[in-house]
């Protein structure tokens, strides 16, 4: 299925519409700058492509869209936590109902924002009030900005990332720098690794490198363009690929499909962020396209 073709439920402006996807509602944007489609269940972007350019953002052709899982590929929001820290894993914010609070366009771009408050259900999960905003500001570039704020009486930790998968060429001709050389390896439960300064891929890779310069490029060879992602508000930067042995086991990734993917993602790991009642962080990255 071609989510870029669905039929128009709700048309919201002129570059602004919504329609629907196993009853999975997708804010879709057709500009003349860029088109981009996010879905309401997750807060996740799906697809962003500027004028010009080929796909940025990779998303798996299996992709299950349930309303309980997380869609694999785009960009999952990974709240309050990151990863195993506790269940489920990569916490609750990319598998829970997002609002649209906010559009806005002109000839430059499209700025979207949602919104994810606690309910019953998160704090089963996690005994806490919060605001969250998720915005998507989107032209030949895109910057999604995750602000969260404590709406509780008392103070309360979070971390998380924002779990971009880029969609690339080949894995086996694409490089990575300004990552640092600081890292802790998943695939070797958490070991303090030291790296060099670029990073090619060859195996499985799960990395939680601390210590990245303010912007990542990955140079896509093949695509004959650079990825620059730039993170603000996170501590670490993990870079992820399963190769192909955990893309079989994968029943939401087709068997060769880690060959045109990578993530980078902007994350909130050890230590987590405090926040106190009514204090806010934002959690950011930013995707530009270099030829
Ligand atoms: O960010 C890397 C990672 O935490 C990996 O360890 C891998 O499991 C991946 O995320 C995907 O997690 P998911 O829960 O979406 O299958």
């Amino acid at each position: 299925m071609d989510l870029r073709q669905l039929s128009t439920i709700n048309a919201l402006s002129d570059a602004v519409t919504v329609c629907e996807y196993q009853g999975v509602k997708i804010i879709r944007i057709i500009h003349p700058m860029v088109e981009a489609g996010i879905s309401l269940h997750g807060g996740h972007l799906l697809w962003f492509k500027p004028e010009g350019e080929k796909e940025v953002i990779w998303l798996s052709e299996n992709a299950e869209f349930d309303l309980k899982k997380a869609v694999r590929g785009g960009i999952p929001v990974c709240w309050p936590w990151f990863g195993k820290a506790a269940a489920p894993s990569h916490g609750f914010a990319r598998t829970s109902e997002w609002s649209l609070s906010q559009h806005r366009e002109n000839e430059n771009g499209v700025i979207v924002s949602l919104t994810l408050e606690d309910n019953q259900q998160t704090r089963e999960i996690w005994p806490h009030k919060f605001h969250n905003q998720i915005t998507f500001e989107m032209n030949a570039e895109l910057k999604v900005s995750l602000s969260s704020t404590n709406t509780d009486t008392q103070p309360w930790s979070f971390g998380g990332a924002l779990h971009t998968y880029f969609n690339i060429a080949d894995i086996n001709n694409i490089s990575i720098t300004g990552m640092g050389h600081t890292y802790l390896d998943s695939t070797q439960a958490g070991k303090a690794c030291q790296g060099s300064d670029v990073l090619t891929f060859s195996a499985e890779t799960d990395r939680v490198y601390t210590q990245s310069q303010p912007t990542i490029l990955i140079a896509d060879k093949n695509n004959q363009r650079t990825i620059a992602v730039t993170n603000d508000g996170d501590n670490a930067a993990v870079i992820w690929n399963p190769w192909q042995q955990l893309s079989i086991s994968m029943a939401d990734m087709a068997n060769n499909s880690f060959e045109t993917m990578v993530c980078v993602e902007s994350t909130i790991h050890t230590p987590t962020i405090e926040l106190q009642p009514g204090q806010s962080h934002t959690l950011a990255t930013r995707i530009a396209i270099q030829h």
